[in-house]
């Protein structure tokens, strides 16, 4: 396919799953009906590409649900749809009693994207006087979100903000979470799945996977949503180095957009605060030296959890690592996910016996994570291994079409993408990787 037909391709999906009446996209017909949080994010920047008004709806869609105590919840049910489970019925975030009255949303949140997503569209875009008014308008709701997270997700007070739900990291189902299953015990609940209706059971979680997911709900939604009472109780407590590398990234395109709109010292201050505990603590905490790259801390248990995923490599793009950390990261990176059997990067280590490559999490290649990756290691001007992700990235998606996530192994050349097709951040993050 050339160039220009997979950008109207790309168009084409977005437009399809954007919702004209509610000005939100979906992630995937069926698979995915509502509004979610971070794919919103990414979204938007494939929009602003041609369409700025609709990334500014995007956005706009998704802070209307910001809840009074300024938390950004990871799905909002704008719309009906019985085509996903656990809906609204099952979240219920009115328990919370700052969560939105107009809007039900999960009592969860994901990756905070959007701090960051502000700076990238304002530097797409053509009308630049707009796009910062449109930002000065809803910049304040970002910050606000982010203090949330500093005020009620870090116990510790030290710069690094725990999620409790693996639904919160992005990163549903990866081998990573195997570590904290093992110290639970949920009973067997008696749930439909409509994930499995969409998509091939082999490419999804297990149902016993869904017990842990729902137990960790069960116990929130006991305690009415209460962060402290989460800290507290739940056996899922993760530092997650993806997780906090887009906050800290959020905080540096906040920094940037406040020093452009002028007369907001205070706020700036507050985010060099944060920043600085913030990286001073990542590198400190979720270096692990063995390795050769980041990994995620398992806060109730009080330990690293020591597997190589592609969110061990987030923190590039955020600039949190060193130039010898980042040096070694990407030896670390060819090392074990870059053969040349491989196209990069899968999401979790290929050398491990928990690694698979057809299932969500487990191994498969995410365009988003890819995005991500090609522009951290552009930070550090690893320009031939970063241009490597990007052709790796495009060649996937025209020889298999717009998937959720794909095969890492070239061996396998037919079907290799996985999940939902029409995928919406494949998409959008497609088009920012052909703007040039
Ligand atoms: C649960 C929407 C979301 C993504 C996540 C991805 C998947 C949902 C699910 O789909 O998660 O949030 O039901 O599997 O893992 O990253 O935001 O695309």
């Amino acid at each position: 396919m050339s160039k220009d037909n997979l950008q109207e391709k790309a168009k084409h999906i977005l437009d399809a799953n954007f919702n004209e009446d509610k000005g939100f996209t979906i992630p995937c017909e069926g698979l995915y009906p509502f509004q979610w949080n971070w794919d919103s994010g990414f979204i938007a920047i494939g929009f602003a590409h041609y369409d700025s008004n609709k990334a500014k709806r995007e956005v706009e869609a998704l802070l209307r649900a910001q809840w009074e105590n300024g938390f950004i919840p990871h799905i909002v049910f704008h719309n009906d749809s019985d085509t996903y489970f656990p809906g609204p019925d099952f979240h219920l975030s009115k328990l919370h009693p700052l969560a939105s009255k107009s809007h039900r949303t999960t009592g969860m949140t994901q990756p905070p994207v959007l701090g960051f997503v502000l700076k990238e569209i304002y530097d797409i875009v053509d009308d630049k006087e707009d796009m910062l008014n449109f930002i000065k308008q809803n910049i304040d709701k970002v910050f606000f979100n982010h203090q949330h997270f500093y005020n009620h997700r870090d116990p510790n007070q030290e710069g690094l903000v725990f999620i409790y739900h693996n639904w919160e990291s992005g990163t549903d189902n990866s081998p990573i979470w195997d570590d904290i299953w093992e110290t639970m015990d949920p009973p067997n609940y008696k749930f439909e799945r409509r994930d499995t209706t969409h998509v091939d059971a082999a490419q999804r979680p297990t149902n016993r996977e869904y017990d842990y997911y729902l137990h960790l709900i069960e116990i929130a939604k006991a305690h009415n949503y209460d962060d402290a009472k989460i800290a507290e109780l739940s056996p899922f407590l993760v530092q997650d180095p993806l997780f906090n590398a887009m906050l800290i990234k959020s905080n540096e395109a906040l920094i940037e957009l406040y020093e452009m709109i002028g007369d907001s010292e205070d706020k700036i201050s507050t985010l060099k605060a944060w920043q600085e505990k913030a990286i001073t603590r990542f590198n400190e905490k979720l270096y692990n030296e063995k390795l050769g790259a980041y990994v995620h801390y398992d806060l109730r248990n009080e330990k690293q959890i020591e597997h190589l995923s592609s969110s061990s490599f987030a923190p590039l793009f955020s600039n949190i690592p060193t130039k010898e950390h980042a040096d070694v990261m990407v030896k670390t990176l060819i090392k074990k996910f870059g053969g040349e059997d491989r196209y990069l990067c899968a999401s979790f280590d290929p050398e491990s016996d928990r690694f698979n490559p057809k299932k969500y999490w487990r191994g498969p290649i995410w365009i988003n994570l890819n995005w991500m990756l090609y522009n951290g290691l552009n930070n550090y001007e690893f320009t031939d291994i970063a241009n490597r992700v990007k052709e790796d990235s495009i060649t996937l998606v025209e020889k298999y079409g717009f998937f959720e996530y794909f095969d890492s192994r070239k061996s396998v050349t037919e079907h290799a993408g996985y999940g939902g097709n029409n995928f919406s951040w494949s998409a959008a993050l497609l088009l920012d990787l052909l703007k040039d």
